[in-house]
């Protein structure tokens, strides 16, 4: 984990650039699918989910929820990107929510950049880390 500064502008152009954002996704799609059978069960996108609310505790909504409402959030998230409901995530479902997720994030961010603690590997500290690269080159 880090705190990064982050700003919408730096996701926009994280999702938008298509070639590098599927290599992002393909990577975060293989580390997370622990079984190798290239779909995504709740308990192997319990990570990605975790790493999720990192958002919304940031956008400042339930700071210190029970345990319980956590599994709530987290099934209603793994719902979300489990698009034809039929309990796995396969790795178009995962891109097309991921770039939704981020996307609605940068709207909701304004112009203004936030701190945020961003775990490695995560796809905003990506984010962060090619903005970096472009701004060195
Ligand atoms: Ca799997
Ligand atoms: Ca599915």
């Amino acid at each position: 984990m880090s705190v990064e500064l982050l700003d919408a502008a730096t996701i926009v152009s994280f999702v938008e650039d298509e070639e590098a954002f599927n290599v992002s996704i393909l990577d975060r799609f293989a580390h997370l699918d622990t079984d190798h059978d290239g779909v995504l069960s709740y308990a192997e996108m319990e990570e990605e989910l975790k790493s999720l609310r990192v958002f919304e505790t940031h956008f400042g909504i339930d700071e210190k929820p029970d345990p319980n409402e956590l599994v709530d959030v987290y099934k209603s998230l793994f719902s979300q990107f489990d698009h034809d409901s039929n309990g796995a995530v396969d790795l178009e479902e995962f891109k097309t929510e991921t770039k939704q997720m981020m996307l609605a994030m940068a709207n909701g961010m304004g112009f203004l950049p936030l701190q945020m603690v961003l775990e490695e590997d995560s796809f905003l500290k990506k984010a962060v880390e090619k903005e970096a690269t472009k701004v060195g080159a």
